[in-house]
């Protein structure tokens, strides 16, 4: 039952018994609570499936069952007892449903058949697999380029669905990969290269038990990758320092009672994760960083002056870095009153922090979304590799940058070639090993998917699961763009945004998830999947399928090559997707780093993708890791007039990205409810604004659109001046396509300066604008 609307600050640790209540309530809500229980325990052992949650790692896969409250509602999501049948589509026209919440399209259930769109009735009806086949391929046939069609991946998707699906999408003709990770750590992969010479963190899991100082940045563990509260829960017992930079006083971050230990959870007591969580700006990240390379530059300084051993890793920076002059002369130019202004933290709390740093033999630097969605994401991103640089805390143990990434799979999809800027060495042994003509020319990512469609060039578009309408930026137009498609098809297991808004001609092919048994020719198969620290491990569902008419990605992918290939594939799709041994002996014969990828797969625990930076090789053009410069503090393109505010974008701890688990975000106090705007008193005292009070939020465009979302509800809470918060995606119509990072394409997401107006009267809308200080 949903729970009243209410606004109740939520007292306790983290965890604990709160999240063994909310875990309950999920699998009662899916109608699972026994079944659900036996399925969780058989999630990240060494013979069970990996957890659809996200893409924190487990301990070696061998451990007892780790409870994470996040990960069984991502798994009780799955394995719901619900189903979205052909009655439930006959029932309700698609112009209907678009009256529904996203929580309520959700709730529906597992879809068992695939359906295709009826226009003249405005419904979904069910179509055979094979006409739904043929129907994509007479619509890829029929185009006069194949990069008239665009190829969506979410990051759930399995190594061997995403090898299949790349090698048949540049079979057909095409780059065009746009990639959840677009909108996502694409800052890390093509800023870190630049740094580190690896596009991926360089931490492993025993990292964090060895670290003496863990810096989290713009990451909410406790909601996004609650296992990681098993290591920073670990760590602070142990004595490690714990430092976070947040605008939001995270509970996860504050205090957390683990619920795999005993004592804590029959004592009632918990444990302080952070020792210092610091309320930086939103956008401020930048200033920090800077200022606390200030202070370990000046300590250096001083120590040599006083001839006390050094604060920076001499032997290190000569030994494999280049470019530190440069920073450090931009460090001396930036003066602390602008670090001040920008961070929100005063020159003594960021001394504070860098000083642990600087104590610390061994520190751990950690980032999520805080860091990488903004519009110089990329950069920022080098600015956390200039710190640990400074102080060799790469590749030695104990240290490391940790960019935590979201979808499960979302690392190993790239690693496997789901990429619209493809390598040569990549593409010549494509070509090698299966014989065809890949395309050379670079394609689209989310970004320039979405404007070539708004251009009107793309006539076909594919997802490869996700739910790529409500996850995109600019809704007004990027939803009317994928209006104008002749197709559209979305690979899924639930209901969500993206079968309403819809082609000309739309499909639904419901999969089978992670969670169930996957028959093909030869037996059960298993696929396998990479973690955030390039571990790669099998998984294998027992469940049984929600359906009998479901298909495996993989199945899926080879049927549709085969309906718009035909004789012309050089590919034996049939035999790859009767064993999926095979689709990994390819994926080894193109990608050299998974040799022997069968067998060291089946080792429980599975294997490291070996990172260079790791050890110490740097793959740069320079054969060493690089001190990047960046210019000012500004982290996001200020519209000019800003009389507004920095709205950033966050998850609720119950919802896994456009997926609603309930409308309340208890942590955070909000219950039933999830149209709020978090903001501080100051800043609703400068516009006349009280608690429970409602304003629209407007975009300050520079292009002239408008962009507004409506009704929000005013919650005081105690976050910095001159920004505020609300969740996404309700507020993805305020992000402007324009606004992202040129050279990540991240759309920037957690700063969008905004105003506010009044909700009511409707009609005089220039009188609504509240300014500062009116
Ligand atoms: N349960 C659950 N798990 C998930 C997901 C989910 O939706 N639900 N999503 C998955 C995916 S795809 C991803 S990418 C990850 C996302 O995981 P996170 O990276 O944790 O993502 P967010 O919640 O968007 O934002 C992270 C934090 O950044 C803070 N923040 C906002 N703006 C700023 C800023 O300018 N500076 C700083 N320092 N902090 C800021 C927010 O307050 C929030 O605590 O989680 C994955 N795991
Ligand atoms: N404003 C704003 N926008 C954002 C973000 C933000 O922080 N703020 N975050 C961005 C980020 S980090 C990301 S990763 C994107 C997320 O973008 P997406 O990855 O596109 O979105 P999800 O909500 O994760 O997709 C959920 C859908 O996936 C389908 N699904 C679930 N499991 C499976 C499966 O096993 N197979 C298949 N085929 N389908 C499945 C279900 O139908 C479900 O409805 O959103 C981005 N957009
Ligand atoms: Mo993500």
């Amino acid at each position: 039952m949903a729970p009243r609307k209410s606004i109740r600050p939520y007292k306790s640790a983290a965890g604990g018994w709160g999240a063994l209540r909310a875990t309950g309530t999920a699998l009662t809500e899916q109608g699972i609570a026994l079944s659900g229980s036996t399925t969780l325990l058989r999630m990240n052992q060494p013979t069970g499936f990996d957890c659809p949650g996200c893409a924190w790692p487990d301990p070696k896969h061998t451990s007892s069952f780790e409870f994470c409250e996040n990960g069984a509602k991502a798994v009780a999501w799955e394995a719901t007892a619900r189903r979205c049948t052909p009655e439930f589509f006959a029932a309700h026209t698609v112009s209907e449903l678009k009256g529904w919440s996203d929580y309520d399209l959700e709730m529906q259930g597992r879809i068992t058949e695939p359906m295709v769109y009826d226009r003249a009735s405005d419904r979904y009806r069910p179509i055979d697999w094979d006409d739904a086949f043929a129907l994509i391929g007479r619509h890829l046939n029929g185009l006069a380029d194949p990069n008239a069609a665009e190829f969506y991946t979410s990051g759930r998707t399995s190594n061997e669905a995403a090898f299949l699906y790349q090698l048949f999408v540049r079979e057909f003709g095409t780059n065009n990969f746009p990639d959840c990770s677009n909108m996502c750590h694409e800052s890390t992969s093509v800023g870190l290269p630049k740094s580190l010479g690896v596009g991926k963190g360089t931490c492993l899991l025993e990292d964090f038990d060895l670290a003496d100082a863990i810096f989290i940045f713009g990451q909410n563990p406790g909601t996004n990758s609650p296992r990681m509260m098993t290591s920073l829960h670990n760590a602070s017992r142990r004595g490690a320092a714990i430092i976070s930079f947040n605008p939001f006083r995270e509970r996860a971050l504050e205090r957390f009672q683990a619920p795999q230990n005993p004592i804590e959870m029959v004592t009632m007591t918990s444990t302080p994760i952070s020792s210092k969580l610091y309320q930086v700006r939103v956008g401020g990240d930048v200033a920090v960083l800077k200022g606390m390379m200030k202070v370990l530059v000046e300590a250096d300084e001083s120590a040599v002056a006083a001839d006390k051993p050094h604060v920076l890793d001499w032997d290190f920076i000569h030994g494999h870095t280049q470019g530190l002059d440069a920073v450090v002369a931009d460090l001396r130019a930036t003066p602390w009153d602008a670090i001040e202004r920008m961070s929100g933290l005063s020159q003594a709390d960021i001394t504070a922090a860098a000083e642990v740093y600087m104590r610390a033999d061994k520190a751990i630097l950690v980032y999520g979304m805080g860091i990488v969605q903004h519009s110089r994401g990329t950069q920022n991103v080098q600015q956390i590799a200039n710190l640990a640089l400074m102080r060799g805390n790469v590749g030695k143990p104990g240290a490391g940058v940790c960019p935590v990434r979201g979808h499960s799979n979302v690392q190993g999809d790239r690693t496997v070639g789901i990429t619209e800027t493809p390598s040569d060495e990549f593409l010549d042994r494509l070509e090698r090993r299966f014989g065809f003509k890949p395309p050379r020319a670079h394609g689209h990512n989310v970004v320039t998917a979405l404007e070539a469609m708004i251009r009107g060039e793309v006539k076909v578009f594919i997802a490869m699961g996700g739910n790529f309408a409500a996850a995109v930026p600019d809704w007004q137009q990027t939803q009317n763009a994928i209006r104008s498609l002749d197709l559209t098809v979305q690979v899924s297991t639930k209901l969500n945004r993206s079968h309403l808004i819809i082609g000309r001609e739309a499909l639904i092919l419901p999969c089978l998830g992670r969670t169930e048994v996957d028959s093909q020719a030869t037996g059960p198969q298993s696929i396998t999947v990479e973690d955030s620290m390039s571990m790669v491990h099998a998984s294998a569902g027992q469940n049984r399928p929600a359906s009998e008419r479901l298909l495996s990605e993989p199945a899926i992918v080879a049927a549709m090559a085969k309906a718009t290939l035909g004789a012309r594939s050089v590919v034996d799709w049939d035999g790859l997707v009767a064993d999926y041994d095979l689709i990994r002996d390819a994926i080894e014969d193109v990608f050299p780093i998974f040799q022997a990828y069968n067998a060291r797969v089946r080792i429980p625990g599975g294997f490291h993708l070996t990172s260079t930076a790791r050890e110490r090789i740097w793959m740069t053009p320079s054969g060493r890791a690089n001190f990047l410069v960046f210019e000012g503090l500004g982290e996001d393109a200020d519209p000019g007039d800003m009389d507004g505010l920095w709205l950033t974008t966050v998850r609720s701890h119950d919802q896994y990205n456009t997926t609603i688990y309930s409308l309340s975000d208890r942590y955070r106090g909000v219950f039933g409810q999830r149209d709020v705007l978090f903001i501080n008193q100051r800043e609703m005292e400068n516009r006349g604004l009280k608690a429970d009070d409602r304003v629209d939020l407007v975009t300050q465009s520079t292009d002239g659109i408008e962009r507004t979302v409506r009704d929000f509800r005013i919650v005081p809470y105690a976050f910095p001046d001159g920004c505020c918060a609300a969740y996404y995606p309700e507020t993805n119509p305020l992000v402007p396509l324009y606004s992202r990072d040129p050279s990540s394409f991240t759309p920037s997401s957690k700063a969008i300066a905004i105003r506010l107006v009044r909700s009511a009267n409707r009609e005089a809308a220039a009188d609504r604008i509240v300014r500062p200080g009116g």
